[in-house]
């Protein structure tokens, strides 16, 4: 069957509606996705066809066209057995619905570039297969009918449109001449707009496939403001632009992030405050279904991230892959039953609440809700304590009453003050096998004993430095000493930012009504030497570089080898590379450092990366690895500083970003001013 692809030229949407990835996004149409918490992600597609076998191999799943190197056209006649004769929209939506799921994401399309949804712009869609039918009309519907949001993941990366570049690199057969990139994203463009009309309200539009280098934050910007001119009350994830930092989900400092960031197959280690994410993950190892991969996570161990994400602020996007035939895997079934189970009386320690305020538990985890006159806290138990009392560290509230969340007669448990602490006697500890959740309500607002923080550019300086002392706390004051003694009502009350102008420790604690209510926090200021400047004859701006191509699993000693290409750049660029793969480069100048003082330098690489300031290893980002920033902090007097930096990539995704702050200097990529390099007399 002759494959089309119809040119729809679309007027673009001219008016720019964008946000960063934090709560700046409105929170109003945030409020629903905040307060779910948890939501079922579907990877369903042609894939199902193969369920993760090829030629003898049984590791594939969703990516098998690309994995296995299957020729299109032979990946193409899986569509003449995709024919999902079991599929029941309500049955799958009452399941994620009884798993206490509130939201449904599913592959609209994925990289393979096949369409589960009847659209005009291609006939490499489901309704060209024995099925014949569309069933995201039928999930929109089951949505609707339990009161669940449908949402649609869309992959940008596109290994099937031919104006989709780049082309898989063993793909040596099919034709690159005359692929557009902008034609595919008018494609995109024209899909979308039938994702976001026929379908109803769309929650959230998760974006996915956008690290290749044809894509941009340009088109990211144009993408998003052209789907919330569609749905203006859709959310949509940070994989819509280019900024998210690899599997680790979140949004590279200053890249636009769309509404919320993706962490994938893991959790962050802490909360965090003012910043909206959700961690996707498999029960088992897979996305799409793989018939063979038995290895699911227990419902315990799901619930426990569930309630460790939820405690950290974050939502839990919990993925399913069904079989070709419209099914869910059996071991996905009994897992969400189970979950179900323990949502259906500990739901509300996940539904509607917000990070924990505690930074750790050494019992559980916390979640907390506002209640009239106070707080609830919703206490998850994994670890059961052998003399039976909870304890909660740092707290000085009034405890008003604590029982266990599944006891629905709420007898109260006993809850008494040993110093910071409030102790709650727990009952016998419940048999079943998923963990319990102790609720204990406070009264008035949150008064933990969180020492104040103290905040400065740096933690060393060359001539002086700006010191904050801050808490979030009320009805405090914070008292400080700079002489390493202990804080007490004789130290000084801090009022306003201060300077220091000679090494020492600065200890800060809170007082109220003369007594302490918090620990003590400390910090060791460091008082150093500038590097001394250089003296550089007939500079010119830009860096000299050297463009290699090889093999490495480390950076190589470029020094030693001939390069492909040489010449001068405005700044840490990879313009000149011709291979996107197995290659590296060295640049090498001098930076004109505007004024004596502390500076961080920073490099984004991926693969490895290194920097050297006046001939000294700074910052060291080397080996094989996804987008990885790392940071070193270096004192230099106002001048010219010899800078190399060294880059290599081997396989896959590339990039290098330099970047550079100071207390005058917000962190910034480096400005291609400060760059210079010496001129051959
Ligand atoms: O390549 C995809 C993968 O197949 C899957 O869809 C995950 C889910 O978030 N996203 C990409 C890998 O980061």
């Amino acid at each position: 069957m002759k494959k089309i692809y119809s040119f729809l030229l679309i007027t673009l949407f001219s008016t720019t509606v964008l946000s960063q990835n934090s709560t700046s996004a409105s929170g109003d149409r945030m409020q629903w996705w905040r307060e779910a918490r948890f939501g079922m992600f579907i990877h369903w597609g042609l894939y199902a066809v193969p369920a993760g076998e090829w030629n003898g191999k049984t590791g594939y799943g969703e990516w098998i066209r690309n994995s296995a190197e299957i020729p299109i056209d032979v990946y193409d006649h899986f569509r003449e057995k995709f024919n999902p004769v079991k599929f029941d929209a309500d049955d799958w939506v009452r399941m994620a619905r009884d798993a206490g799921m509130k939201y449904i994401v599913i592959t609209s399309k994925h990289h393979d570039g096949f369409c589960m949804f009847g659209t005009d712009q291609t006939d490499f869609n489901i309704i060209n297969t024995p099925f014949h039918h569309d069933p995201m009309k039928d999930l929109a519907a089951a949505c609707r009918k339990y009161g669940l949001k449908f949402c649609f993941y869309y992959s940008i990366m596109d290994w099937h449109h031919p104006d989709y570049l780049p082309r898989r690199s063993w793909e040596k057969f099919r034709p690159v001449t005359g692929a557009e990139f902008r034609k595919y994203v008018f494609y995109m463009k024209a899909e979308l707009k039938e994702l976001l009309t026929n379908y109803g309200d769309i929650g959230v539009l998760w974006f996915d496939g956008e690290w290749e280098n044809t894509w941009n934050e340009k088109f990211g910007k144009e993408i998003y403001s052209y789907c919330r001119s569609l749905q203006p009350n859709i959310i949509i994830n940070n994989r819509v632009g280019a900024g998210r930092m690899d599997m680790e989900g979140l949004t590279k400092e200053g890249a636009f992030g769309g509404d919320f960031g993706t962490p994938e197959q893991q959790i962050p280690a802490t909360g965090l405050t003012g910043v909206d994410w959700e961690t996707c993950m498999t029960m088992n190892d897979h996305w799409g279904y793989n018939k063979n991969d038995k290895n699911f996570k227990s419902a315990n161990e799901m619930v426990r991230m569930l309630a460790d994400i939820a405690s950290k602020g974050g939502n839990y996007l919990l993925n399913v892959g069904p079989t070709s035939e419209g099914v869910f895997p059996d071991e996905s079934i009994e897992r969400l039953n189970t979950i179900g189970g323990w949502m259906k009386v500990n739901g509300e320690s996940v539904w509607g609440t917000k990070a924990s305020p505690f930074r750790s538990l050494d019992w559980g985890r916390c979640t907390r809700k506002e209640i009239p006159g106070g707080v609830r806290l919703y206490l998850h138990v994994f670890n059961w304590p052998e003399t039976s009392n909870l304890i909660l560290p740092g707290i000085l509230n009034e405890p008003a009453k604590a029982f266990m969340l599944s006891d629905v007669g709420q007898s109260p448990l006993k809850v008494t003050r040993f110093e910071d602490a409030l102790i709650i006697a727990l009952p016998v500890q419940p048999s079943d096998s998923l963990h319990p959740v102790v609720v204990i309500d406070l009264k008035g607002k949150l008064d933990l004993t969180e020492p104040p923080r103290i905040v400065s550019d740096f933690n060393a300086f060359v001539d002086s430095l700006k010191i904050k002392l801050q808490t979030d706390r009320e009805n405090v004051e914070i008292r400080y000493t700079l002489d390493g003694k202990d804080c007490d009502l004789s130290s000084p009350v801090y009022k306003v930012p201060f300077y220091i102008r000679k090494a020492l420790q600065i200890n800060a604690r809170c007082f109220r009504d003369g007594k302490p209510v918090s620990g003590m926090n400390s910090a060791i200021i460091r008082n150093v030497d500038a590097a001394p400047a250089v003296k550089v004859n007939n500079q010119a701006p830009g860096l000299s570089y050297a463009y290699y191509e090889g093999n490495w699993d480390s950076i190589p000693e470029f020094s030693g080898m001939k390069p492909h290409k040489e010449g001068v750049l405005p700044n840490i660029i990879l313009n000149p590379a011709t291979a996107k793969e197995f290659y590296g480069f060295s640049f090498g100048g001098f930076v004109n450092i505007p004024a004596t003082g502390m500076y961080a330098f920073y490099t984004e690489s991926d693969d490895g990366s290194t920097l050297w300031i006046d001939g000294k290893k700074l910052v060291d980002n080397d080996g094989l690895h996804g987008a990885v920033e790392v940071e070193a902090v270096v004192a230099l007097k106002k001048g010219f500083h010899s800078i190399r930096v060294d880059y290599f990539n081997k396989s896959g995704s590339d990039g290098i970003t330099v970047s550079i702050r100071s207390t005058t200097l917000k962190k910034q990529v480096m400005p291609d001013g400060m760059l210079f390099h010496e001129v051959a007399k």
